[in-house]
């Protein structure tokens, strides 16, 4: 068996972090390891559909996803998390569910005028205009991570690089 953890992308919404989970994925699956990707997309719609976006929400959100996670990682699979996850605390609970060295946190940097620019569902045109409350960076926080394992400019680079620059560092971590 192959050494199993937890990638956990965050970032802004836009940042482009389901992209480059899956990206990834695509690239660990080549290499014939057993993956999985967490996102909003297969997670809100089920196992957190009553959470919505208040913070009190999010966290419950997160800390549901990082025990998912820790069970997926238990059974072997690489597993890809792709949420905002704004918040410190609930992204240190989750790193500190598992063993150090198993949780890689992954930055997906990119400027809030760059999401704003890309919106790519129309949500920061609605919570400019107030018809989406509690929106990241917009009315609701997004801080920053102080010591990620790795910082990817997914706003200014492009996705390729992005995925290489993850790839070589699992690759010096001896993951893959
Ligand atoms: C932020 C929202 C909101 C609000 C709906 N704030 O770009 P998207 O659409 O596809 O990704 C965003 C997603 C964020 O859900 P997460 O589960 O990742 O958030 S958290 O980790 O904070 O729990 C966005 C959409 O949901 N969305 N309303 N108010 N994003």
């Amino acid at each position: 068996g192959h050494k199993s953890v937890i990638l956990w992308f965050t970032g802004l919404s836009g940042a482009g972090k389901s992209t480059l989970a899956h990206a990834v994925e695509e690239r660990l699956h080549q290499l014939g390891y057993g993956t999985f990707v967490l996102d909003g997309d297969n997670v809100r719609h089920g196992l957190c559909r009553d959470l919505g976006f208040t913070d009190r929400d999010r966290r419950e959100n997160i800390r549901r996803v990082a025990e998912l996670a820790k069970l997926m990682l238990e059974a072997g699979i690489i597993t890809l998390t792709a949420f905002i996850s704004p918040f410190r605390a609930e992204r240190e609970l989750a790193r500190n569910l598992v063993l150090p060295g198993d949780f890689i946190e992954i930055y997906c940097r990119c400027d809030l005028s760059i999401c704003e620019e890309r919106d790519v569902k129309g949500l920061y045109k609605k919570a400019r205009q107030g018809q989406v409350s509690h929106f990241t960076g917009i009315s609701s926080p997004y801080e920053v991570p102080e010591q990620p394992e790795l910082a990817v400019a997914t706003g200014t680079k492009s996705l390729e690089e992005c995925v290489d620059q993850v790839l070589d560092f699992l690759r010096k971590r001896g993951i893959v």
